[in-house]
């Protein structure tokens, strides 16, 4: 049979900033396990990807930073590659588009659909800011959105209700570097004629009856509001320049660029096979990418491909919704994230990949919650998989000398395994194929779950081992090969405990049908799969990387001034019966005179220590009644882990100095 050719990409991501869990689980893990499986398949599979390293994203976070667009992507390439790495993301070949390579292919691609009539040029009114002395394209330039309302949305996309923008339909729109507020200036850009291929991208998509539903009714009513011509070029001097004379001072649009990234990652992976999957229509090509560059994939690239006309339009589009975390949306600029290298540095990948998976966003937008990760993790993937394959190789290992021993007579349940051996390889298989990895995990955990029950019911420490034992073995390395597209790293643990020689990776996907270990043979070194995740390890991590602070709100300094906080001595200190947290302090305010106040500080601080010391307290705060003990005010601290410490001047102050 001829082998199936499958390119699979996935999004480029912008080398601006580190990955998180989102990016993990939106356009990564899923292509992973996509191909994985097609490896294991025999399917001649490759997998692309590279960072996109152009554009207003890497450019305004170089000018924010105070460095250079090169040493930003130089920077973030490296983070970025290391944590595909950690998280065995098994790219064929990751690419950048800052490379020559690409610089060609993309400049010959523009030429090339400018030769057949569907690039022009026209003066168009662009933002331009004066005191930067720069045109806002993109990212440089920020508002509200026209469509939602919501504010401080850039210049390109609304992250709220995801609509593609253009610059100037901004309300009250600002210079993302000086804030100063933009002009309209004539500028000369290119444009491509999208306009032009409406009817054709409608006729192909409608065909495309395969294509997920977010996919499809997205484009197709976008195509039906009419397809405008768009601007392929910015006024920018970090990008692709554009191959033309009369272009100086403009570069591609990224979005241009970046999908060509695709092509020319492919070439670099080998330089004359690129073709067989570029060129030649038996390939099928994957584009695995977050929900926001649907518009991109779908339409846009397609109407490029279709205006350039010598390479394969995508096959498939599989594309994922949001990830929230813990009951919110992801948002970088307020820091409530999880990046990839804090949880990797903290959690094996396959317990990242296994959460990640079991709530994989494919149709809803879907919560990421740590103590839903540990619970997860320790019920199912430990409890159910980890379980099974402890219990067999520790039995074996600790009552049959590490030998799994030859089968006798098979039972009906005996049977009804080799059963599930037989269709454990279909099950798993049909779900990846379909895009289903959510599902694909599930089937995957129902075989672990039937080895369990079955060890269970045949009670090989009472009744005969042989048969059970056998099975048992055969199992899981039946486990370990249906595992790997998904759990790539523990599956070879299993391969190396069984006492399997190579790679699990090295196999084929139908053999996990087959028992091929006999009895005789000696397994390797038996130690638990995974740890489980205590309570401890995953609040500290919480702790530690999940600031659950909100954004400071903004107040006028006019309300700051009415508050009237000043220095006070701490005259004596009275404990408070029945509180473990609060006692009394009496203090001195100077010309104020001495107050009470209530204090949280009992853990923290005794009696002696704070004898004379200076403290900063709120003195018109209302009085409160706590514990019936009356409080004038309120001291100030600051919070260590839940823990508090006393501000104190930094040098002395004679009591009731003023805070200002
Ligand atoms: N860099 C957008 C993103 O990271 C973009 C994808 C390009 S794929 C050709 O969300
Ligand atoms: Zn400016």
């Amino acid at each position: 049979m001829k082998k199936e050719r499958i390119l699979v990409t996935s999004a480029l991501p912008y080398a601006n900033g580190p990955l998180h869990i989102g990016h993990a689980i939106g356009a990564y893990i899923p292509a992973d396990v996509y191909t994985r499986y097609h490896r294991l398949r025999g399917s001649d599979v490759v997998f692309i990807c590279g960072t996109d390293e152009h554009g207003t994203p890497i450019a305004v976070t170089a000018e924010q930073d105070g460095t250079t667009p090169k040493k930003v992507v130089d920077k973030y390439y490296k983070i970025i590659k290391k944590a595909f790495s950690d998280l065995g993301i098994s790219f064929d070949n990751f690419s950048r588009t800052t490379k020559e390579l690409h610089y060609k292919n993309s400049q010959e691609f523009f030429l090339r659909v400018m030769e057949k009539g569907l690039i022009y040029n026209k003066t168009a009114e662009r933002p331009y800011c004066s005191s930067c002395k720069k045109f806002l394209p993109d990212r440089y330039v920020k508002g509200t959105c026209p469509h939602c309302k919501s504010k401080d949305e850039r210049g390109d996309q609304c992250e709220k209700c995801g609509k593609q923008l253009e610059p100037h339909e901004l309300l009250d729109s600002y210079c993302a570097i000086c804030e100063g507020s933009p002009k309209q200036k004539k500028t000369e850009h290119w444009f491509f004629k999208l306009s032009e291929f409406s009817p054709k991208l409608k006729e192909w998509i409608s065909k495309q009856e395969h294509w997920p539903d977010n996919a499809r009714n997205f484009s197709l009513g976008w195509i039906s509001e009419g397809l405008k011509d768009r601007a392929i070029t910015r006024d920018l001097d970090w990008g692709v320049p554009v191959p033309l004379k009369d272009a100086k001072g403009k570069v591609l649009y990224v979005w241009f660029d970046a999908p060509i990234g695709y092509i020319s990652s492919t070439m670099e992976w080998n330089s004359k096979k690129w073709k067989d999957y570029w060129q030649s229509p038996d390939c099928k090509i994957v584009h695995f990418i977050g929900k926001d560059n649907i518009p991109f994939h779908a339409i846009i690239w397609p109407g490029m491909l279709m205006a350039h006309g010598d390479y394969n339009l995508p096959w498939q589009i599989s594309s994922n919704e949001y990830l929230n975390l813990e009951g919110q949306k992801m948002s970088t600029s307020r820091g409530w994230v999880i990046w990839l290298h804090d949880i990797l540095g903290e959690f094996e990948p396959d317990l990242v990949r296994y959460y990640l998976l079991s709530i994989n966003p494919a149709k809803h937008d879907c919560d990421f919650s740590l103590k839903e990760f540990q619970q997860k993790v320790n019920s199912e993937l430990i409890g159910t998989l980890g379980n099974f394959i402890n219990r067999v190789l520790v039995f074996i290992e600790k009552k049959n000398g590490g030998i799994v021993p030859e089968p006798t007579e098979f039972d009906e349940l005996d049977a009804r395994m080799l059963e599930t051996i037989r269709g454990a390889p279909g099950k798993v298989g049909r779900e990846i194929e379909n895009f289903r990895f959510k599902e694909a995990l599930n089937a995957l955990l129902a075989v672990a779950g039937e080895g369990n029950e079955y060890f269970q019911h045949k009670e090989p420490w009472k009744n005969d081992k042989e048969t059970t034992l056998y099975l048992c073995a055969n199992l899981a390395r039946t486990l370990a090969i249906i595992m790997h597209p998904m759990l790539p790293f523990s599956a070879q643990e299993i391969w190396k405990m069984l006492g399997l020689k190579g790679k699990v990776e090295k196999r084929e996907w139908a053999s996990a049908g087959e028992s091929p270990i006999e009895g005789g043979h000696k397994i390797g070194k038996v130690k638990p799969l995974y740890g489980k995740i205590e309570d401890e390890r995953i609040d500290e991590f919480g702790r530690k990387f999940l600031r659950t602070e909100e954004e400071p709100k903004m107040v006028k300094l006019e309300d700051f001034a009415r508050m009237d906080i000043r220095v006070g001595k701490i005259k004596r200190v009275e404990d408070i019966k029945g509180a473990d947290k609060l006692c009394l302090l009496k203090v001195d305010l100077g010309s104020l005179g001495e107050r009470q106040l209530v204090a949280g500080i009992k853990e923290e601080y005794k009696e002696k220590d704070l004898i004379g010391k200076d403290v900063v307290v709120i003195v018109n705060l209302e009085p409160a009644e706590i514990r019936g003990h009356k409080s004038e005010g309120m001291v100030l601290a600051a919070d260590l882990d839940g823990k508090a410490v006393l501000l104190v001047p930094e040098k002395g102050v004679a009591a009731g100095a003023k805070v200002k």
